[in-house]
């Protein structure tokens, strides 16, 4: 409800008030106003769709902060620095916002290893351009950052165009210690920093980390039974909050324990009001384990413990199994992950994609991943941004990028490709689906009750506040009538195409089409 609508709710009752009571509609309104904004409903990400970009694989807008130690930019080599930037990122948040998203996720935007990483044995040979191995936690990383393009610079350039900001935050590890001794930055090996600070893994006097596990490789892992670790990351958080990030992605959850989470998060959520929290978590096949974690604190995730990222909703490894079903597959795969729900206690606060970072594009690049077509996408997309969860999607998505596995599924996308991209009918249609989702509480925060499934056809309800809309989805390549347990007869207005007619039973679905529709008033 927009302003004006929020002041004739308020006018109409301040009138009812005012008969019960003898009292001035002018006063009663006056009182409502000081009185009533506590009672509003509350911020909630529920009614966001989220864009995740990889800063440096988005757009450079500035060459003069790409290489920066003489050997972590290779052009070419995703492996390394591409060179894209917050510069380059502000001057495309039109692109993302006309595209219909509202919130933008960016990697973890902290200083990493100043030059590239060789470990010792010669097998692995990379930059930190992806942001996952801090080097120093309170520091912004030199290539993200230009003149008047600062991290601040672009959170308020997003809020001024409406665009919450996500930052992505790794709270395990630090970067890698096993470093070959022609390193550039191999003396100091095994140092992390943070507000001003700096603790040695190999001289490790303040129990600043952990050899106990769960550990990874060979990245320093940060000790989340030390309280003197947590108040440290409470610190530096706490600065980001303060800069006017809206929310925070929690990278690697499942390598710390809980209780390290459960403080983390209270504090957090203490500092700062309405502030989403969301975490990645593996847990493979066990759906309770993953639910576990949105049972962290009591209340919604805006402002008590943490949602979490739907891994089997996804297509991630060997769990997540919806790929396969706008590939060709049948949507009973997709029914079966959505029947796990009641794991939950409420799934639509998951965060729901397709594909990341971590797997092959829906666009694969084989042997990883298979190819799509753009009818593919629109079957994809329809379902994700319909069905329950709050939709999250990977830069590249719209211009149909392709990418295999880490780091081919990292490629940049580029100016030229974004100018392409803008133009295109997979963009134009994610802009219209932003849209639909946009206007419909239903479709943002509904239960979804399945009501009917085949191979190709998918319908559900949604219900929020006893509002129910109708969702019909059809992905076959031929149109089909598509019957729902429940839907009653009636006159019906379809949210997609602004069409309402006299629906009985089952509904006609086009060929890769969708269907929303929603009781017409008469
Ligand atoms: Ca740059
Ligand atoms: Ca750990």
């Amino acid at each position: 409800m927009g302003n004006f609508g929020r002041f004739f709710g308020y006018f109409r009752l301040a009138r009812r008030l005012s008969t019960c009571f003898n009292l001035s509609v002018k006063s009663l309104l006056l009182a409502l106003f000081i009185t009533l904004p506590a009672a509003l409903p509350a911020a909630d990400f529920r009614e966001e769709t989220i864009y995740f970009v990889i800063t440096d694989r988005f757009a450079d807008g500035d060459p003069s902060n790409n290489d920066i130690y003489g050997d972590e930019y290779v052009p070419g080599n995703l492996r390394y620095y591409q060179g894209g930037d917050f510069k380059g990122l502000i001057a495309h948040l039109d692109y993302i916002k006309n595209m219909g998203f509202s919130a933008v996720w960016i990697t973890p935007p902290v200083m990493q290893p100043p030059g590239r990483y060789v470990n010792s044995s010669r097998t692995y040979d990379a930059a930190g351009y992806h942001g996952y191995w801090a080097w120093d936690f309170s520091k912004i990383d030199p290539h993200l950052e230009s003149p008047g393009a600062s991290y601040k610079n672009f959170i308020d350039a997003a809020h001024a165009k409406g665009l919450k900001v996500i930052q992505d935050v790794v709270l395990n590890h630090g970067h890698g210690g096993d470093t070959a001794p022609d390193v550039k930055w191999h003396a100091r090996r095994g140092q992390v920093s943070g507000l001003g600070r700096t603790y040695d893994y190999f001289s490790d006097e303040k129990g600043w980390f952990t050899r106990r596990g769960p550990v990874l490789a060979d990245l320093l892992d940060l000790d989340d039974a030390n309280p003197e670790v947590l108040k440290w990351f409470e610190g530096i958080y706490a600065s980001y909050q303060d800069l006017g990030v809206d929310a925070f992605r929690l990278d690697t959850v499942a390598w710390m324990n809980k209780a390290f989470w459960k403080k983390f998060t209270a504090a957090m959520h203490a500092r700062k009001k309405d502030f989403f929290i969301f975490g990645e978590i593996w847990t493979n096949d066990d759906y309770k384990g993953l639910a576990s974690y949105m049972r962290l604190a009591k209340g919604s995730p805006m402002n008590a413990g943490m949602s979490v990222m739907d891994m089997p909703g996804s297509a991630m490894g060997g769990w997540g199994r919806l790929e396969p079903v706008f590939k060709g597959g049948d949507y009973s795969a997709a029914d079966e992950v959505l029947r796990r729900d009641r794991e939950y206690p409420d799934a639509s606060w998951l965060v729901t994609f397709p594909d990341n970072h971590d797997k092959p594009r829906f666009n694969g690049a084989p042997p990883a991943g298979t190819p799509a077509t753009e009818e593919q996408y629109r079957d994809m997309l329809n379902f994700y941004f319909t069905a329950r969860g709050i939709p999250c999607v990977y830069y590249g998505t719209e211009a149909m990028l392709p990418g295999g596995e880490d780091p081919d599924n990292r490629r940049m996308l580029g100016p030229e490709a974004i100018k392409r991209a803008a133009a295109s009918p997979l963009y134009a249609h994610l802009a219209r689906l932003n849209a639909l989702r946009r206007s419909f509480p239903a479709l943002q925060k509904g239960s979804q009750k399945k009501l009917f499934s085949s191979k190709d056809q998918y319908a559900f309800a949604r219900d929020y506040r006893g509002a129910r809309a109708y969702v019909f989805l059809n992905k076959g390549g031929e149109k089909a009538l598509v019957p729902a347990r429940g839907f009653k007869a009636g006159l019906y207005t379809d949210a997609w195409t602004g069409e309402t007619a006299r629906f009985q039973g089952a509904v006609e679905v086009p060929a890769h089409g969708l269907r929303v529709l929603l009781p017409a008033r008469r």
